[in-house]
């Protein structure tokens, strides 16, 4: 079967197509992962780029997710029995003291749309969560989200436990405050300046 009007479906947000022709494929003997990886996160990524060329923003974004969460509700226990897991985990959070939750929101969702596995730990995180949740999630990375100037230096305090704790994670860093300056300063592994780019860049630090 064809996933191109899958993929379509999920980039247009269109939830009842891409639901119906999610149940097609699976009709047609589709393997789940294969429906994930060929149909549901092209359509993501055609969504990402045009994000990142400012041809969409995040209404679009919003309603693309939603149809790829539709469609993976019901890939997922197909995948969970077949003992399936994504790749690489993330873990995701606001820095400790910030209520901001948009952007972290979106960067979440487009991690899950490339198919990685997301544990988000929400807003006004502490070093030692984010820590912790690395360590028993066995996370490969670690994505701090601040729109705060004055929550900026939790950032680098993540950065030096998660040094100080042995992690072998990677950590990211994003926000509107968030500059690839700042990000060579505290020694984070990376910047992303919006949430497509931020999977281009767990992406490359994963294949490094
Ligand atoms: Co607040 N707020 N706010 N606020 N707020 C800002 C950030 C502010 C710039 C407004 C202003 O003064 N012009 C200012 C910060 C100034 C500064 O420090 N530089 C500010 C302030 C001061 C405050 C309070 C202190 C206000 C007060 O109470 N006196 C207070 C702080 C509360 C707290 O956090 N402790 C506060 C509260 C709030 C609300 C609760 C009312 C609400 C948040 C609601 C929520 O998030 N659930 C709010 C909002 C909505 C904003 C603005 C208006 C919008 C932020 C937003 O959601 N942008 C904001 C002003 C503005 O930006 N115009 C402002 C949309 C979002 C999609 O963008 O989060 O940048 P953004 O995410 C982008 C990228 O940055 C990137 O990807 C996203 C998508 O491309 N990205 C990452 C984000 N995280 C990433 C992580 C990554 C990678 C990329 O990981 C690797």
């Amino acid at each position: 079967m064809d996933l191109k009007p899958l993929t379509d479906a999920i980039a247009k947000g269109n939830r009842a197509e891409a639901t119906k022709l999610t149940k097609a494929a699976l009709d047609a003997k589709m393997l789940p992962q294969d429906i994930v990886e060929k149909g549901l996160v092209p359509g993501m990524s055609i969504v990402g780029e045009k994000f990142k060329r400012n041809e969409a923003f995040v209404p679009e974004m919003l309603i693309a997710a939603r149809a790829m969460k539709e469609s993976m509700a019901i890939l997922e226990p197909l995948l969970v029995k077949a003992g399936i897991k994504p790749k690489y985990t993330c873990v995701i959070g606001t820095v400790q003291g910030d209520l901001h939750d948009i952007g972290k929101n979106l960067v979440a969702m487009m991690l899950k749309g490339a198919n990685l596995g997301v544990v988000d730990l929400g807003t006004n995180v502490s070093p030692q969560k984010f820590i912790e949740a690395a360590k028993s999630s066995n996370a490969d990375v670690i994505a701090l989200s601040a729109l705060l100037t004055t929550t900026m230096p939790s950032m680098k305090q993540t950065v030096v436990a998660a040094k100080e704790a042995g992690l072998k994670t990677k950590v990211i860093i994003g926000g509107a405050p968030v500059t690839q300056q700042f990000c060579d300063e505290i020694g984070a592994d990376g910047y992303s300046p919006d949430a497509a780019s931020a999977v281009d860049l767990v992406l490359k630090l994963m294949a490094a």
